[in-house]
């Protein structure tokens, strides 16, 4: 078995310089680096089989259909899913997300129905439903986040009374919770509300399982799960998505058109009207196929391992305040340091080479919540070493010099 420290090497990006220094890619919550095997993939299939998908009959478009499809078996065994019918691909976790709210959403919910969210949703799950509500006239309730980053469910069977659909991210991308999502599906499902799970900043972390989980639409981004970007996920219950009106109307997602009327295909096609991605698509089964190669649950335990390396030292900064502290944590810590806007600390550490985020991190009701409009935020993947933390922190102790921060 390879040392997980070996992997490294299969990202060409991570030998690159910036500034003159090397590259500390501390963004993987943005977006994660790709493997060769996927920079491959999406090589050999435009040198060599570049052809539209279920329309030719000739041996390359066969070929790209044999491929793209076999992708979704991959993305349907990677999250444990009982159907590949249930697997759709769409641009990315936003556009499933708004594939919920039109397709599902404009069809059950009507005005006095209550959607619950949470106060730790990313903008992609608040403002879907906003619009949609805008529409239809339905009240939108959520779940609120304490002081620790963790949700508060105290009172969760009150806050689902009359919800028909409850939308909750499985790990925060500000303070890394990952959330109980068996157990809110369950309190959810006994209150007859069907349970949609943003999965972006966990595909790359944990496994997925869709079926453990028992909730009814899971959406993920595979940019941020080692594949390229302009691809994403939203797996549904087939017998969800076959109740469910089509979301884009075109090619590729008819049964026939007539000049009065159109039926529609079953799902998947149902909802991947046009030509889709298809060198995405196969690109993301080969991140899966490099994922699953390593093993989700090494990744897991490496990342748990890196994530406490990284708290400790971060924590051993003087001013430094990282976001959070739930018992279950994922590998994104947003942090503040005493004097320093968070902008500028971003714009220093790039200097030393080191790339994290800053701003509200597309979640500004959950920073107006804790308090902090704006962080700093640094997050790791399977592919980062603690020497890498080790270069933050020393690049953070650098910055407070140029700020000349004096510990009180
Ligand atoms: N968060 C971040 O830096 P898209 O852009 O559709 O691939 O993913 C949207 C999205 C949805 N939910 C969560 C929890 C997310 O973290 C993101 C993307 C990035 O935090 C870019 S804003």
């Amino acid at each position: 078995m390879r040392d997980l420290r070996e992997y490294r090497r299969d990202f060409p990006i991570l030998q690159a310089t910036v500034h003159d220094k090397p590259l500390i890619y501390l963004d993987n919550a943005a977006t994660s680096q790709k493997p060769l095997p996927v920079l491959e993939t999406l090589d050999t299939y435009y040198r060599t089989y570049n052809a539209n998908v279920h329309r030719g009959l000739h041996a390359l478009s066969e070929r790209a259909t044999a491929a793209y499809e076999a992708a979704r078996r991959k993305v349907a065994a990677f999250i444990n899913a009982p159907q590949p019918q249930g697997v759709i691909f769409t641009r990315n976790t936003t556009e499933s997300i708004n594939l919920v709210a039109q397709a599902w959403g404009r069809k059950f919910l009507t005005a006095g129905d209550v959607v619950l969210l949470t106060e730790m949703e990313h903008h992609s799950n608040i403002v879907p439903w906003q619009l949609l509500s805008q529409q239809i006239g339905f009240q939108i309730r959520y779940l609120v986040v304490r002081e620790d980053g963790t949700l508060d469910l105290s009172n969760l069977d009150r806050m689902l009374d009359g919800v028909k659909l409850m939308g909750l991210t499985h790990i925060s991308n500000v303070v890394g919770t990952i959330n109980p999502i068996a157990q809110i599906v369950d309190a959810a499902h006994r209150a007859g509300a069907v349970v949609l799970i943003d999965g972006a900043q966990a595909t790359l972390h944990i496994p997925v399982d869709v079926q453990a989980l028992k909730c009814d639409f899971y959406a993920f981004s595979g940019h941020k799960t080692c594949g390229p970007t302009g691809i994403g996920v939203l797996w549904g219950r087939v017998d969800l998505l076959e109740a469910m009106d089509p979301f884009l109307g075109g090619g590729e997602m008819i049964e026939s058109v007539t000049l009065e009327k159109t039926t529609y295909a079953p799902p998947p096609n149902k909802f991947e009207a046009g030509t889709p991605a298809i060198a995405e698509a196969i690109a993301l089964g080969a991140a899966i196929d490099y994922l699953t190669g390593i093993g989700m649950e090494r990744i897991a335990e490496y990342d748990e391992m890196l994530s406490s390396y990284a708290l400790e030292r971060l924590g051993s900064v003087p001013g430094v305040r990282v976001l959070g502290s739930a018992p279950q944590r994922s590998s994104a810590f947003a942090f503040t340091v005493e004097g320093i806007h968070p902008h500028d600390l971003s714009s220093l550490l790039d200097t030393h080479g080191v790339a994290v985020r800053a701003g509200h991190h597309c979640a500004q009701p959950l920073g107006r919540r804790l308090g902090v409009p704006a962080s700093a935020r640094a997050s790791t993947a399977f592919y980062n070493i603690p020497e890498e933390i080790d270069a933050l922190v020393d690049a953070l102790h650098e910055v407070k010099k140029v700020f000349g921060y004096v510990r009180p």
